[in-house]
């Protein structure tokens, strides 16, 4: 470990085109080239309210509707996206690997359905889908699909849903997203501060983190636990890790290679 190797294509080419299980974390940074903001830094989208006090479950609980809305915008915006060169390089990747008998796995913080959508095949979603709701009645615990936009009528024409609620009317509990199976208030099918992971999400993810050969983290601020200690995890095994980010963070020492600038330049040529 301590060995920094900075754009060294030629030697991650080496690693990767032999590695037989290559697990690849995600964050905010690989979607910000289609034009879904990230969370921290420039650019980010919690201008006005941080991201701690929109996705919460006591935000949720003190109004829903403000929650709500909020992820309406998140929905619209991500349902329009297509992704970009870094994650269409990442499914071509896994469907080379594919032929060779070799494995590549994705592990996602990030909701925006963009991987799947890309035709990346293995890839595990650890804070939820924007895509999905689930239901708020503990005994009914429905979790379904839903790609309606606006996601309820009462929602539609009140504008951009970042800008100042102030003057916008209230909307009545009654008119937000309902479960189909038991008609109880729904909610975004999404992890918040506080709240655990799926413990099955979360053992896959450390099972695929635990037996990699190779570790590819990609576009996050890594800040955010338990996502943030995979990567630190694998560099501790003796197990290389190459980054791509636009920053390098202090945190990061460890870590074999790194590929600094915007992903959907750097991946396709580290894969290519
Ligand atoms: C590019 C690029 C380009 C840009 N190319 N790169 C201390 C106090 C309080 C709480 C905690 C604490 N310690 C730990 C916790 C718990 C908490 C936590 O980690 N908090 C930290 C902030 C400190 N974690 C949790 O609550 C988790 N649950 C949990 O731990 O349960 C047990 C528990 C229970 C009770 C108490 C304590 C523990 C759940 C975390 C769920 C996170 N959910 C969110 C929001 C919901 C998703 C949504 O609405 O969309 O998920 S937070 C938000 O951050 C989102 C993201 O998935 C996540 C990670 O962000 P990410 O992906 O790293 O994005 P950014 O914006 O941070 O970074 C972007 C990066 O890309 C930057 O580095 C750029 O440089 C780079 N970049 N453009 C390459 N083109
Ligand atoms: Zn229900």
């Amino acid at each position: 470990s301590g060995k920094r190797n900075y754009e060294d294509y030629e030697g991650f080419k080496r690693l990767v085109d032999t590695a037989k299980n290559i697990v690849v974390l995600t964050g905010a940074g690989i979607s910000a080239e289609s034009g879904i903001p990230v969370f921290r830094g420039a650019g980010g989208l919690w201008r006005k309210y941080k991201s701690e006090n929109l996705a919460s479950p006591d935000a949720f609980a003190s109004n829903p509707a403000l929650v709500w809305e909020f992820y309406n915008y998140r929905r619209h915006i991500a349902f329009n996206a297509s992704p970009n060169k870094a994650h269409i390089s990442l499914a071509d990747y896994e469907k080379k690997c594919k032929k060779e008998n070799r494995n590549l796995s994705i592990v996602t913080q990030n909701v925006d359905g963009l991987h799947l959508r890309a035709g990346s095949e293995k890839v595990v979603e650890l804070h939820g889908a924007l895509r999905k709701v689930s239901c708020t009645n503990g005994t009914c615990e429905n979790v379904e699909e839903n790609y309606d936009d606006p996601i309820v009528p009462a929602f539609a024409n009140r504008g951009d849903a970042s800008l100042d609620q102030a003057d916008l009317p209230v909307i009545d509990r009654k008119d937000l997203p309902k479960c189909k199976k038991c008609g109880s208030l729904a909610r975004p099918y999404i992890v918040w501060f506080g709240e655990m992971l799926d413990p099955d999400v979360l053992e896959e993810a450390q099972l695929l983190v635990g037996g990699c050969d190779l570790c590819l983290v990609i576009g996050t601020s890594s800040v955010v636990y338990p996502a943030a200690m995979f990567a630190p995890s694998v560099a501790q095994r003796g197990v290389p890790v190459a980054e791509f980010n636009l920053e390098e963070h202090p945190a990061d020492s460890d870590f074999a290679f790194h590929f600094p600038g915007l992903c959907a330049t750097t991946l396709p040529k580290a894969l290519g």
